[in-house]
């Protein structure tokens, strides 16, 4: 390819013999070659593009896929050609429609040279591609013409893709929602990633335990068709090693990062922005043949193995030092390989002056994973550019932004500070300056405001490097440490240096910024209030309702003045109030609902056996399993409700309004208490689906391996969905959008974005429930102080689980410990499941009640999806462009 390329443009300026062309070319000098072959290379790819043109019409289409089953584009044999094959052919078709536009906007962004973001995310939780991106392309009706002409069905075809799970949860579908919405909105910023080998895990359910199993999640098994493998872009990543002298840095190892390309479309615009995954590969000159050839085949596949380790899987365990070391490599290398590339790109469109990088380059950091993105940015400022350290502080504090995702504790990442000075000596150094001149400017501002003891307590809380300092006072010296008998273990804190280093700070709702601005990083808001941001988080209309529930999207558009503009525009939706209360759109809503409902009993009989009710309420709760989140809740709840309908009359057991209640999602593999939870669930499953007594008036099921396409096939169907965390602990939840947006009702805490979907579908269409975020704390004090007492409904559902109702006796004792006691952290009912479960159940037969009335149901259902606009995350990437990144559309013409 290269070969003909270079010949075909040399035998058009000079006219002499293909060996002297060559010779004259490597005589010359490298830059006048590279400047050649950039010309050359401009007018090949021109002439291609004018050369080929991709069909964007049903019978071109066809042909497009025969094309790529002839001729090998997709790895099939001719006497084994299965669905799989199809679909991958398929992808392919759309995979070239989706490179033209790729090059397109990768040309204007180059030519225009506007400020770009830069997404930095340790998470994408992409899902599937093909509908998505014909949708966004609008060829959803000729790829389905197409492929029926071939004897296919576009949907069944759709469903042998393999999920991109690159993600844990709710963090890692906003990204790639994000992504969605960049592209849409035309605006020049891309996705950093990486590029895992099996993503988080498959998860299972042991048939004869009831727990949850994780496998690997082969994703890539038969090849990834959405991927552009860049062989050419890649960057060195150093690890471990020393410095010399003041700061030159050695290194011990080396990985290559290289880049590999997923085009995210927008829908409604040519634009097409990159998703760049960065995939880790042993560098060639480590190879140590002479190793391999004496039979060292440790030593000699050393740097492939390190390479392989960090790519295998998304967070390994890291209760180990080794585990450790992996996930901040892991870190490191995301970072590293991005700010190298975002560099690169910066100097490729003729930009030379470092200062006003910041006019052109903004960095998000999606939570704390991407910190040294701030670090690796200084680096290669001063190391490679040679800035001075002032002059590249200065840049980098105007570059860099963070995102908080959770006020967790346990998930504000800390990282030992022995095993970060290993693994990255001159980042630890440059992390030390930054905190000494931090601490200074700290005591400078702050001077005669504050006394002693005040600015010690200040400055333990806001450093950088915590347990390092032997007396913050006094002004620590580098390499200051503490008597090593007494200090605890020394740590660098990623989400103060998120605030040091960043130009802003936001949360994801309303509510959490509020609480981290007055509490998490309540000294950072002293110093830096001007850095304080909330962006409510928002998901993406195109594939959470136009695309997952088409059914329910005609009725939308018919019933909006016959126009899909709310696919962009969500405002559009309130158009539906008007008609809230009309019998032909009631009509016709129920009617989508019912076709979601039955796609959803088929799959929920497929994937676990269970036979549920149509006509039963599906009550439906998925999302990390977690203890904040109280799935515990839930099920406590479900087991009240059983031993009601249990000791019901047949007379009373007739007005039950019967429920499908629907569990999801995935607990961390060494989280042995949410793994509990998920064993009750089943347990509970287990019991009341085979209990003759009940029969369709509930059923609990459990659906295995909750992904975004399960989150498809479900949240369409859904007609109560529950967000109903501890108040004050659940960031945003973006699920919960998703729910309303389907017209599906929500039981809820005053928790994340639930405050705000409150506000916007009204507290009649809302139902509520449980302490505010500012009763938490005294309801804990309460608790510890022996004070609280628990509802006997409450009680005597945790005795009956005791008894032994469910499961094996004894299985579920320190699952039921964790709510009993009187404080601490895992014990002492610290999510305060008892203090809310009399609230929560009566609420939950306000559901009921309201249920019984189908017309007043069905209005605020209507009402929900009316008033959901606000959570187009559209909206909440313009607020990141205008409020944050600065950064306007740049629209492909
Ligand atoms: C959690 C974990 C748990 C497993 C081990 C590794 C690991 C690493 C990071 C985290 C933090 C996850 C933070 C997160 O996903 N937050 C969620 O972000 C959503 C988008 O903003 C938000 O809607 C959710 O409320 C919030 O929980």
């Amino acid at each position: 390819m290269l070969f003909t390329h270079l010949f075909f443009s040399l035998s058009l300026s000079h006219q002499s013999s293909f060996k002297n062309q060559i010779k004259t070319l490597l005589l010359k000098t490298n830059e006048t070659t590279k400047t050649e072959q950039k010309i050359n290379a401009a007018s090949v790819f021109e002439e291609a593009e004018k050369a080929v043109v991709i069909p964007k019409d049903a019978d071109g289409i066809k042909k497009s896929i025969q094309r790529q089953i002839a001729t090998g584009t997709i790895p099939a044999i001719p006497t084994y050609f299965d669905n799989e094959d199809m679909y991958q052919a398929t992808a392919q078709a759309a995979r070239e429609q989706l490179v033209e536009r790729w090059n397109d906007t990768y040309e204007h962004f180059h030519k225009e040279n506007p400020k770009q973001a830069y997404y930095i995310s340790m998470e994408f939780l992409q899902g599937r591609a093909l509908t998505n991106a014909i949708g966004n392309m609008k060829l959803t009706g000729e790829y389905s013409d197409a492929l029926r002409s071939l004897g296919y069905s576009l949907e069944s075809l759709a469903e042998e893709e393999k999920n991109m799970g690159l993600g844990n949860g709710g963090l890692g579908r906003l990204a790639a929602c994000f992504l969605d919405s960049i592209a849409t909105l035309s605006l020049p910023a891309w996705g950093y990633g990486m590029r895992y080998k099996y993503g988080l895990f498959k998860q299972g359910i042991d048939q004869t335990t009831g727990q949850q199993k994780e496998y690997a999640d082969d994703w890539l098994v038969r090849g990834n068709p959405w991927e552009i493998p860049r062989p050419q872009i890649s960057y060195p990543i150093s690890f471990y090693g020393k410095i010399e002298g003041d700061s030159k840095w050695v290194p011990g190892q080396q990985v290559a990062a290289v880049a590999y390309d997923t085009p995210i479309p927008g829908y409604n615009t040519k634009n097409c922005i990159s998703l760049r995954l960065w995939d880790a590969q042993p560098i060639v000159k480590d190879f140590n043949l002479t190793a391999f050839n004496d039979s060292d085949y440790k030593a000699a596949m050393g740097p492939t193995n390190l390479a392989q380790q960090m790519m295998a899987v998304l967070y390994p365990g890291d209760a180990t030092k080794e585990g450790k070391a992996l996930r901040l490599s892991q870190q490191y290398m995301l970072c590293s390989a991005s700010v190298q590339d975002i560099l690169a790109r910066w100097k490729e469109r003729g930009n030379t002056d470092w200062e006003k990088l910041p006019e052109k380059v903004c960095v998000q950091m999606n939570d704390t994973h991407p910190t040294l993105a701030a670090p690796e940015l200084m680096r290669l400022l001063i190391d490679e550019e040679g800035l001075t350290w002032e002059k590249s502080w200065e840049i980098t504090k105007k570059t860099v932004a963070y995102t908080n995702h959770t006020v967790m504790p346990e998930a504000l990442e800390k990282w030992p500070l022995d095993l970060m000075e290993e693994l990255l000596p001159r980042h630890m150094q440059i992390i030390r300056q930054i905190d000494q001149k931090f601490m200074n400017d700290v005591k400078e501002a702050f001077k005669g405001k504050k006394d002693d003891k005040e600015m010690a307590a200040f400055l333990k809380a806001t450093t950088i490097l915590e347990n390092v300092y032997a007396d913050s006072v006094g002004g620590p010296k580098m390499g200051d440490t503490m008597e090593k008998a007494e200090a605890p273990p020394a740590t660098v804190r990623m989400a103060n240096l998120c605030c040091i280093a960043g130009l802003s700070i936001n949360g994801v709702a309303q509510i959490h910024s509020d609480i981290v601005k007055a509490f998490t990083f309540k000294e950072f808001a002293e110093i830096y209030g001007y850095k304080f941001q909330n962006k409510t988080n928002g998901v993406t209309p195109r594939r959470w309702l136009a695309f997952c529930n088409p059914e329910l999207s005609k009725v939308i558009t018919k019933w909006v003045g016959n126009t899909d503009a709310w696919i962009t525009d969500t405002e559009v939706l309130r158009k539906l109030m008007d008609n809230a209360k009309n019998p032909e759109l009631q009509k016709e809503w129920k009617e989508a609902k019912l076709a979601r409902k039955q796609i959803c009993k088929d799959y929920i009989k497929k994937t676990t056996g269970i036979d549920v009710p149509i006509n039963a309420m599906f009550d439906i709760q998925v999302k990390r399993i977690h203890e904040y989140k109280r799935q515990l809740l839930n099920i406590l709840g479900i087991i009240y409700r059983y031993r009601q309908i249990k000791a019901m009359s047949k007379e009373e057991r007739a007005k039950v309004v019967p429920r499908v209640c629907v569990f999801g999602g995935k607990a961390y593999a060494t989280y042995i208490q949410a793994k509990r939870i998920v064993r009750l669930v089943t347990a509970v499953g287990e019991v009341v689906n085979n209990d003759p007594e009940i029969g369709d008036l509930m059923k609990v099921v459990f659906v295995p391996d909750y992904n975004v396409s399960v989150a498809e096939t479900l949240i369409p169907a859904s007609e109560l969905s529950q967000h109903i965390s501890t108040a004050g602990t659940e960031a945003s939840g973006t699920s919960n959008m998703k729910f309303q947006m389907n017209g599906c009702l929500i039981i809820g805490t005053l928790d994340g974005a639930n405050v705000e979907i409150r506000e916007c579908v009204g507290d009649d269409h809302f139902f509520l429930f449980g302490i505010t975020e500012d009763e938490v704390e005294p309801a804990r004090e309460e608790r510890a102080a022996g004070k609280f007492v628990a509802p006997k409904t409450f009680l005597d559902t945790i005795e009956y689980v005791r008894s032994g109702a469910f499961g094996k006796k004894g299985e579920f004792e320190e699952l039921l410990g964790s709510l009993e006691g009187n404080s601490g952290f895992g014990q002492g009912d610290y999510f305060l499941v008892g203090k809310d479960f009399q609230s929560y159940i009566e609420c939950q037969d306000e559901v009921d009640e309201a249920y019984r009335n189908q017309e007043g149901w069905t209005e605020s259902s209507i009402l929900s999806t009316a008033t959901s606009g606000k959570f187009n995350s559209d909206r909440t990437i313009d607020q990141y462009a205008k409020e944050i990144w600065d950064i306007k559309p740049c629209v492909v013409p």
